[in-house]
Order: C-alpha cells, then structure tokens, then sequence
C-alpha cells in the first residue's frame, strides 16, 4: 500500500501515455530480448536445474506444486519459448530431462489447474514443436491422473485438487478460472489421442457454469462443485480467480470451431460490457457487481486483468480492448512496473508487488497482430525496458515486493510462468520468428504454443 502522501499524488488524474520514442532495430531488440531469455534460463540451469523454479537471488529453489516434490516447471515452461528462439540444444537438454524425470505418477496433491495449462499445456506445446513422442505420453499419463477431479464430481464441476498416485479428490469451493481452463488443452489432447474423455470432462464443466448465469447474463466467481451453488455471487471479470474462464470460451470456440463456446462467449462478454464497464476520467476500468442485481461492489482492477484488452480485441470488440489496454499503459507511465491491484476509483495501490506478470505484454502483442500499430511495440518494449532496469538480478530476473518504494524491493523468485509467457510475447512482435504461424498462431493462457508451430 502507498504510505499516506504517496496517496495522496496517487489520486490526481491519470498522466497521458508517455510520447512514442523511436525503438533501436528489430533485429538489436531481438538479440537484446533472447539474451535477456538466456540469462534468465542459465540462472534457473545453474541453481535450480531440475526443481520447479529459482530463487535468482540467494540461489535456491522453490516447490511449486508440492513441497518435496518437483516436476521441473521451469522446463516444461520453457521448452517452446526455447524453441521458438531456436535455442536447439536447450531443447534437447529440457526434453532430455523431461524424458528422463517427469513422473506424473507421484504421491502429491497437485491443483488441476495450474497443472493442466502450466504441465499438460507444457508438454503439449512441447510435443507440437519437437514431434517427440514421449513428450505426448506423459502428457497424456498427466492428464489421466488429472481426471478423477471431473469424473468424481457429482455435478461436473471439477474438484481443484487431485493426489496424482491414489486418484483422492479435495477442494469443493472452486472459482471460475480453474473450473474452465481446461478446454484448449483437453481438447487437444483429445484431437490427438482420439481420446473423447479430455475434451468431454471440460466442455461440460463450462457448459454446466454457463447455465448457472443469472437473469443478467453474469456468471459469479465461485461455485461449490458438490452442490453446484454460488459461494461468490460478485461478477469479477475480467479479475481472477474468473479471467481465463472467458479466455477459454473465445480461445477455443477458436481452436475448435465450437458454436457453443462461441455463443458463450458473446452472451456473457455483452453482459460484462454491459453491467461492469465504466469510464472514470476518461479511462475504461471494470467494476465489481453482484451478478444477480448489477449493484456496484467493488473497484479492484488487478494486473492479471490486464489480458482483457487482447481477449476483447480477438473476440471482436478492438476500440475497447485499445481503450482498455491505454487504460493500463497510464498504469505504465505512473509506476514504470505494474503493481499487483489497484482501486481505479480512489487512485490507491492495494497490492504493491510485482510478480512478474506477463499479462500486459501478452495483451500488447494480441493487439499488435490484430492492428500492426506500432503502438503495442512501443508499449511492450517500455515494459520490458522497465523490468530489466528494475528487476534483473545475476541470477535472472525477479519478482518486487514494493514497486511503489524508491529503490523498488525487490524478492527472490522467478515464477515459472516467466519462461512461458512475458519474453516469447516481446520476442515474437520484433523477431519476425521463422517458427511461429504468424497467421493462425494460437497460445495458451499460459503462453504455450498450442496452433501455428512451424517446423523446420
Ligand atoms: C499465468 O499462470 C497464466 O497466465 C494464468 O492464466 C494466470 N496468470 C499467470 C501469470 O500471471
């Protein structure tokens, strides 16, 4: 939180974006983004290799899934952004390892969705680029152990948790995000496979959300997958814990060509857009409302969010995805790093951290593949200017715990997703890269590869 005077500037109108400055060549940004990657990815090889991710700075490591188990995250995340930059024998080291250590039978409790669009969504796009077969086994060994959290569902609503050895199924409460973004990922494992299970189990849980809308078309954030009630009726969108239940409904009525996710998708984005949108000062934010009355319950805009502006470009509303993406750059402007939440209406930061996040970049690059303004470049490489002024360490880069103090705080994690997400979306709109569909190139919430891998 900003201490009391720091507010109190908080609070003045929003700057203008900063003037577009001319950037240095394709080709220098290029270079500058795939070093940046490496010196990254070598600060995971040297201190964590084959733990789920690094703590750049002390050195050590972190469990993400499970403590005292690891599935080398970090190369299941990173093994297409290393193929994407052709970084050919990084390839063969993290198939090698996966080949070699990835074991999706293991005595742990692991949450189903982080695991499919970090681990399933990893190995999939990992399978796609390589063509290597194991890769597409384990995949599938994974997702088999993943199932009991549908099939033991009483009403089709995944459980969140799953012990991936003994099938044991936890969790009854469960918000939007992990109930729906299944779909991309079962759905191609079922194409691949032949295997109807995958895509089945996830259609039907978001089929069975969709048809818990309320009069106004608005979905809530959480549902008790036992009873299939509400236990959060505020209409979030486009925050987490809902934000890729709406990603997924346009991404794979995409992947798919499926009519019914595509008329979910309207339906429910005209009644975000409807009730949730206003304009305060001339920016576009989304509001908090209850789902049944669309009275006004909150003004929280969190950083994950930010990825609304590319959804609603791809999904047909362009003007407001730009508004939307403009509203964060003015985020930009004041802070040089995005903080984790604000409250747009009084102006104050609520969470100061910065984790890294990649959603303002992946929102400037679907933006720049649907308009080529050059606008979007400028903004990405503003954005990644700022974070390797700011958050580059020896051992890689790192998450902040205060972007709002002078010198910003720094912690001591890169969070897997890093080597997924943020650095393949800058790289992909100055590289011009020979192994990406620029045309039907389609990627994941978690930025994995899922269409348009171009094999050399
Ligand atoms: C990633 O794991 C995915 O993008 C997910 O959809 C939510 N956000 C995190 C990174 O911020």
């Amino acid at each position: 939180m900003l201490g009391a005077a720091a507010m109190a500037t908080a609070t003045v109108t929003l700057p203008r974006p900063a003037q577009a400055a001319s950037l240095p060549t394709d080709a220098d940004i290029t270079q500058e983004i795939r070093s940046e990657y490496l010196h990254s990815w070598e600060g995971y090889k040297r201190s964590a290799w084959g733990y789920d991710e690094v703590r750049p700075v002390s050195g050590g490591h972190n469990d993400f899934f499970a403590r005292g188990h690891t599935f080398g995250l970090s190369i299941v995340e990173a093994l297409d952004t290393l193929w994407l930059m052709e970084q050919d024998q990084e390839v063969q080291l993290a198939v090698d390892w996966i080949e070699a250590h990835f074991d999706p039978t293991v005595d742990a409790e692991v949450q189903v969705f982080e695991t499919v669009i970090r681990l399933v969504g990893g190995l999939l796009a990992g399978y796609l680029c390589t063509g290597r077969p194991k890769l597409l086994d384990r995949c599938r060994e994974l997702a088999d152990r993943l199932l009991p959290a549908f099939t033991r569902s009483p009403t089709e609503l995944p459980y969140r948790y799953v012990n991936l050895r003994t099938g044991a199924v936890s969790g009854s409460t469960s918000p939007l995000a992990e109930i729906g973004t299944n779909l991309l990922e079962f759905g191609l494992l079922t194409r691949l496979t032949n295997d109807d299970r995958y895509w089945s189990a996830a259609k039907k849980a978001v089929r069975a959300v969709v048809a818990k809308r309320s009069s106004l078309n608005l979905l809530g954030t959480s549902l008790d997958i036992e009873s299939g009630r509400w236990t959060d009726t505020a209409s979030a969108a486009p925050n987490p814990p809902v934000d890729s239940f709406y990603e997924y409904l346009w991404a794979g009525s995409e992947l798919f060509g499926d009519a019914d996710l595509r008329d979910w998708y309207r339906l429910l984005t005209n009644a975000v857009l409807r009730y949730q949108a206003e304009r305060p000062g001339g920016r576009l934010w989304f509001r908090q409302v209850d789902f049944s009355s669309g009275k006004v319950t909150g003004h929280q805009q969190s950083e994950l969010g930010s990825f609304y502006a590319g959804l609603l470009g791809k999904g047909g509303d362009l003007d407001i995805g730009r508004d939307y993406f403009r509203s964060w750059t003015t985020l930009l402007d004041r802070y040089q790093v995005l903080p984790e939440l604000v409250d747009y209406a009084s102006g104050q930061v609520r969470s100061a951290r910065n984790d890294l996040r990649p959603e303002y970049a992946n929102s400037a690059f679907d933006l720049w593949r649907l308009t080529g303004a050059d606008e979007y470049r400028q903004s990405a490489y503003r954005y990644f200017q700022a974070l390797k002024a700011r958050q580059r360490v020896s051992g890689g880069y790192t998450v902040a715990e205060d972007v709002t103090s002078s010198p910003i705080r720094l912690g001591d994690l890169t969070p897997a997703y890093w080597f997924a997400e943020n650095l393949k979306y800058l790289y992909l709109m100055f590289a011009a890269a020979p192994r990406f569909d620029y045309r039907t190139g389609l990627l994941s919430t978690e930025g994995k590869l899922l269409r348009g891998a171009v094999r050399p």
